[in-house]
Order: structure tokens, then sequence, then C-alpha cells
């Protein structure tokens, strides 16, 4: 699956800690986008779309939540709670987030403006267009 969980780099000291986000340096794309997920609750599960063409970066700066990812193939789930660890979802990946935490602050990178046009929001239509891919 094109999906990444990659370990950022903390610049931690008595002070507390720091994490840098740098588009070709730990970011792998251009960022052109930055917006970020709060007052979530814990029954309601977001997403539930694709994207044609948009990656992005996910991060947990506070809180967790669950993701399901789903490429049509095989489908994992990874729990988000930690401000250190950036999850990379690449285009034609179905996605859910859920069991958010009450704190929970999700923040996402993404390589492109948005664009309603780029959502595929049909299971169905997600799955006959990752067939054709
Ligand atoms: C994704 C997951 C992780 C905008 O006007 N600009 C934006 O940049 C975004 C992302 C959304 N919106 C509007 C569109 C909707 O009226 O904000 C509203 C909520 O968006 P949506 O229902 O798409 O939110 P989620 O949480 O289901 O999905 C979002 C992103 O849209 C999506 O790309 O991967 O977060």
């Amino acid at each position: 699956m094109k999906i990444q969980l990659v370990q950022l780099q903390t610049h931690g000291d008595a002070r507390g800690a720091l994490v840098a986000l740098e588009d070709a340096k730990n970011v792998p794309f251009e960022i052109r986008r930055v917006y970020y997920l709060f007052a979530t609750q814990p029954e309601i599960r977001r997403g539930l779309h694709a994207h044609h063409k948009l990656k992005q970066m996910l991060i947990a700066v506070r809180g967790s939540c669950r993701i399901l990812l789903d490429d049509g193939k095989e489908k994992i789930n990874i729990l988000l709670d930690d401000p250190t660890q950036g999850l990379i979802i690449d285009s034609l990946i179905w996605r859910e987030m859920y069991q958010f935490s009450e704190d929970c602050v999700l923040l996402v990178l993404a390589d492109q403006h948005y664009d309603e046009s780029d959502y595929i929001r049909d299971y169905d239509i997600f799955i006959k267009t990752v067939r054709q891919a």
C-alpha cells in the first residue's frame, strides 16, 4: 500500500520539544496547503473518501485517532498518537478517521490546494477507479 509512517526528528531540550516540517527534507512533496482538524468527537467518523491525485502527511500533534486505509486490495488500521510520527498517504487510498480523542488535533500537510473535483466520495467508484489505474 502506498502509505508510510515516518519518524520525525525531534529537537528537544529542557525547554520542551520541537519538530520542523520542510518539503524536500522530511516531507516528500511540495507543501501547498496546511489544515487541521480539532473539536472532533469520539463517535464521529470522518474522511470516507479517496483522492485522485492528492498526497498528504497526517500528524496527530495532540491526542489520538485511528485511521483506516484501503487501497482496494488490502485494508490497514493505524493508530496516530505521537506528534513525532507522520503518516504519508499517496493518491487513490480510501481513508476513514475515527475514535478521535477529545483533545485530538490532526495536522495535515497537502501537496495541492483544495479541489472538490479531486475527491472520490463513493466507495464503488473508488474501487472501479483503482481497478482502471
Ligand atoms: C482528508 C482528511 C484527512 C475546505 O474548504 N478546504 C480544505 O482544505 C478542506 C480539507 C476542507 N474544506 C471544507 C470542505 C468541507 O465543507 O471543509 C469541510 C470539511 O471537509 P471534509 O468533509 O472533506 O473533511 P474530512 O475530515 O472528511 O477530510 C479531510 C480532507 O478533506 C481530506 O482530504 O484526507 O481530512
